[in-house]
């Protein structure tokens, strides 16, 4: 198996003074904790070393733990995976369909330069290569705008007009599809990291709804996350053992983001404590996230239908003089709002807001 710099850079633990038990280096001689064969991965955070089989034999487990504990998945139940061509997204559609359920793929083209045109390679070739079902939208083609145009059409963050369009097409393609579910490859550190910022900020709102499901309705699937329990070391090591060729390629907008900064932050704590990731986030979902069920309540009770496409949104509208539906301001969701400013806007290309975006933080 040809082991690309990148992936191996990825493997390599949070903690710095201990090398990757992987072939070819000198951690290579301990052996798996279960069976006894050379090991490939150490974990420290499990005070244990694994081979192929058995590393996979953990990752199964963790997702199905996930699944149960928070009732994620019904048996049978169709599914839709969140695809980008990254190792997250390929890990989970590949868990998932291992382990039995019936999972298609979505992915977005976002119209981010070469970048966007590799991932969306990765993701049709491992559908492909598996004989699995994979749906495709493109941005551009299909509603006139590309993120880069968007983030300076709209004067926001890249990750903030492309996340506001994934989340909207993904619910959108679920919906038209007839999935009632929305798994995406969140992992550990992905959530502990967005855990970390929410609690900086003391956001409540968002950390109300930072659970690894939000339940779904009439309006929009149920949203998934079957990572949660594994680290994004453990996901490069399973798309390693199980052949996957993914994007290795960070997006060139996600330079300057800030949960990447959180996520070097909780890797320092990791190197001096093995499982303080882990033990953040899966006990603020034992004991925070009961205490804020309440604050979730009135996030969804507030959501209403927008105008044009009918999406569920939290964005108001208001009626005209003396309380007429004439002359008020409609009801548009986020999305909505960013077509029509992006769609009228001249393309952008990548360099120009990766560009801008050098040397200022966000
Ligand atoms: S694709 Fe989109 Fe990410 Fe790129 S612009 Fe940001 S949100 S970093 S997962
Ligand atoms: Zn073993
Ligand atoms: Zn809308």
């Amino acid at each position: 198996m040809v082991l690309r710099a990148k992936a191996m850079e990825e493997l390599a633990p949070t903690e710095p003074f201990k090398r990757p038990a992987w072939p070819g280096n000198a951690a290579a001689m301990s052996k798996c904790k279960v069976c006894k064969a050379p090991a490939i991965i150490d974990l420290p955070r499990h005070n244990a070393n694994f081979c192929g089989e058995h590393l996979q034999q953990l990752c199964r487990r963790q997702v199905e733990k996930a699944i149960k504990d928070f009732r994620m998945l019904e048996p049978g139940e169709r599914v839709l995976v969140a695809v980008s061509g990254g190792k997250d997204s390929l890990a989970v559609w590949d868990l998932l369909v291992d382990l039995g359920y019936q999972a298609d793929g979505v992915y977005i083209g976002l119209g981010i330069g070469e970048y966007s045109d590799e991932s969306g390679g990765y993701a049709q070739r491992f559908a492909d290569e598996r004989g699995l079902t994979l749906h495709t939208i493109d941005l551009r083609d299909e509603y006139g705008y590309d993120v880069p145009t968007a983030a300076k059409a709209t004067r926001r963050v890249p990750c903030s007009a492309c996340g506001t369009s994934k989340r909207h097409l993904f619910d959108r393609a679920a919906h038209d599809g007839g999935y009632a579910v929305v798994a995406t490859g969140h992992n550990l550190d992905d959530e502990a990291a967005v855990l970390f910022g929410n609690t900086l900020r003391w956001d409540i709102d968002y950390l109300a709804r930072q659970l690894p499901v939000l339940p779904g309705d009439e309006h929009f699937p149920r949203k998934v996350k079957p990572l949660v329990r594994l680290t994004e070391r453990e996901m490069a090591a399973w798309c390693i053992v199980r052949g996957i060729d993914y994007q290795v390629e960070e997006c060139p907008m996600a330079a300057g983001n800030r949960h990447l900064g959180y996520k070097e932050t909780l890797n320092a704590v990791e190197a001096r404590s093995p499982g303080s990731k882990a033990s953040f986030y899966l006990n603020f979902l034992d004991n925070m996230a009961p205490i804020l069920a309440e604050s979730r309540q009135t996030v969804v009770e507030g959501l209403g239908l927008c105008e044009r496409c009918g999406a569920p949104t939290t964005a108001g509208g208001s009626t005209g003089p003396g309380g007429s539906t004439e002359g008020g301001a409609p009801r548009v969701c986020a999305f909505c709002r960013i077509v029509e400013k992006s769609a009228a806007h001249e393309p952008v290309p990548v360099e120009l807001v990766t560009t801008q975006r050098n040397g200022r933080r966000r």
